[in-house]
């Protein structure tokens, strides 16, 4: 089966961000499309139906017999390829394909491919603006939040492109100009029946890549496939030649290529060393691309990250607060605490809990005790906690953490929302969990 034949009929599976650009993308080529949701009432229902009346849709459940009568499945990322009805369809000889395969059928510009279990939103938006700096047109989209397919009658020079495992997972052969796989650590359990299955989704990032980055310091992200590929790697530790990676030098730890010394940590706007292994990789991306030295440099030093990562929203009487609510996953709450933790002096107030997504928190119990002064949970999966921070204060709330929290916090102490957990329980999202977050440290709430 053909990718876009003439009489193909197409059944968009999902009707949130991705299914809404993929029927646009599709009606405006003047292809037979039909839609469905799980959900009875789903986010673009209104959308389709006014825009296209004539469209059958179905809604609040799948129907096999709907599945089996299409040539093509057009999937959403967060609909599992192991759901009954597309099985019977892919049995029945439909093809699979995504939103980003439609999109890489059309794209002629370069594309640089970014993905890992944390990082992503950070080392996209901080390339896609490093390459705009040259003057060059980039679309910034993906697992990011914009549709690739919103954007694919633009003419773009390249695409910096976020790829969720999700995503990956309904890509024969993305054939990137260059791929990473930034770091690999627990997350999505839920979805995944081993890290191994999780570790494979992330790996087909490489399938067919001109140049291959990884992080020499992470196993897991090194490629197992394509020898042909041209290969280099980041790390914090000392690179070799042709790798990019952290000299210590008389006037402090510099980022470096090989010997060559390229810009002193200390010029980063973003703090925290996880964020030095975030700036290697988008030099490494900047140079695969041949995007020129000192744009990068410039976009190096000038990035101040995005909302919801470890953002500094208030320092006040000495004490600083941390939103860090996009941390949903382990990897991300011991990237900020070893981030922000000063030598020798217990000084950060944390705040976590919500739906652990079946991660192990094992790895938590150590940075906890030897970062934390004090630490409150709160959430669906809270009795969890209790084996990482036996001495954390257990509350019902967000809230109940912060306003407890508050009649305890001193000059020099850091409070830190770094959760490790989806917000879904409490929340409508991360951004919501974080906004609330912020709106209480404001004075707002
Ligand atoms: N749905 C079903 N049946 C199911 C599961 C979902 O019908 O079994 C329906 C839902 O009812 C809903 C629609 O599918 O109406 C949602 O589709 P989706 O979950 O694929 O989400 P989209 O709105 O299409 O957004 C997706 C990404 N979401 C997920 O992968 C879960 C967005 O990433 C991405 O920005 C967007 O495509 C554009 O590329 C968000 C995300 O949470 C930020 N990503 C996860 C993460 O970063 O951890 C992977
Ligand atoms: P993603 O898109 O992969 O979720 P983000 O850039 O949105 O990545 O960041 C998610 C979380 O991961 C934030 O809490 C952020 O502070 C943290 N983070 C950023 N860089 C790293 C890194 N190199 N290693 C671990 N955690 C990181």
């Amino acid at each position: 089966m053909t990718l876009i034949g003439a009489d193909t009929k197409y059944l968009v599976v999902g009707l949130g961000l991705t299914g809404l650009s993929c029927v646009r993308f599709l009606t405006a080529r003047g292809k037979w499309v039909a839609v469905t949701d799980s959900r009875p009432n789903p986010p673009n229902l209104g959308e389709v139906q006014n825009q296209f009346p004539d469209m059958e849709v179905q809604v609040g459940g799948f129907s096999r017999e709907m599945f089996v009568q299409a040539d093509v499945l057009v999937m959403s990322p967060g609909v599992a390829l192991r759901t009954p009805a597309v099985q019977a369809a892919i049995q029945a000889g439909a093809r699979v394909t995504s939103d980003i395969e439609l999109f890489l059928s059309e794209f002629t510009g370069q594309v640089v491919a970014i993905t890992g279990s944390n990082a992503k939103s950070t080392v996209t938006q901080w390339l896609g603006e490093a390459i705009q700096r040259s003057g060059r047109k980039v679309l910034i989209g993906g697992n990011i939040g914009t549709p690739v397919l919103d954007a694919v009658d633009q003419s773009f020079d390249v695409a910096v492109l976020e790829l969720s495992s999700g995503q990956l997972e309904l890509l024969p052969k993305l054939g990137a100009d260059v791929a990473t796989i930034l770091n690999v650590s627990e997350d999505h359990m839920d979805r995944y029946d081993s890290m191994v299955q999780y570790q494979q989704a992330k790996q087909r990032i490489y399938f067919g890549a001109k140049q291959a980055l990884f992080n020499r310091q992470e196993l897991l992200t090194q490629p197992l496939v394509a020898p042909d590929v041209k290969v280099s790697s980041f790390g914090l530790n000392r690179p070799d030649l042709k790798q990019y990676g952290v000299l210590e030098t008389p006037a402090g730890a510099c980022l470096a290529s090989g010997f060559k010394v390229l810009l002193p940590a200390a010029e980063l706007a973003l703090p925290g060393r996880h964020n030095i292994a975030n700036a290697l990789a988008v030099l490494a991306l900047a140079d695969a691309v041949q995007n020129p030295l000192e744009h990068t440099l410039a976009a190096l030093r000038d990035f101040s990250g995005l909302p919801h990562r470890c953002q500094l929203v208030r320092e006040q009487a000495g004490i600083r607060y941390f939103n860090d609510s996009k941390a949903t996953n382990v990897g991300s709450t011991l990237a900020a605490l070893t981030g922000l933790a000063q030598a020798d002096c217990k000084a950060i107030v944390l705040l976590l809990g919500g739906q652990t997504k079946g991660q192990d928190l094992g790895p938590l119990a150590a940075v906890i005790a030897a970062t934390c002064k004090a630490v409150y949970v709160y959430g669906a999966d809270q009795q969890r906690f209790h084996e990482v921070a036996p001495q954390a204060t257990y509350v019902d709330s967000m809230f109940d953490a912060l306003n407890q929290a508050n009649t305890t916090l001193q000059d020099g102490d850091i409070l830190l929302l770094s959760p490790a957990c989806a917000s879904f329980d409490q929340f409508s999202n991360f951004e919501d969990r974080g906004e609330q977050f912020v709106a209480w440290v404001e004075g707002r709430r």
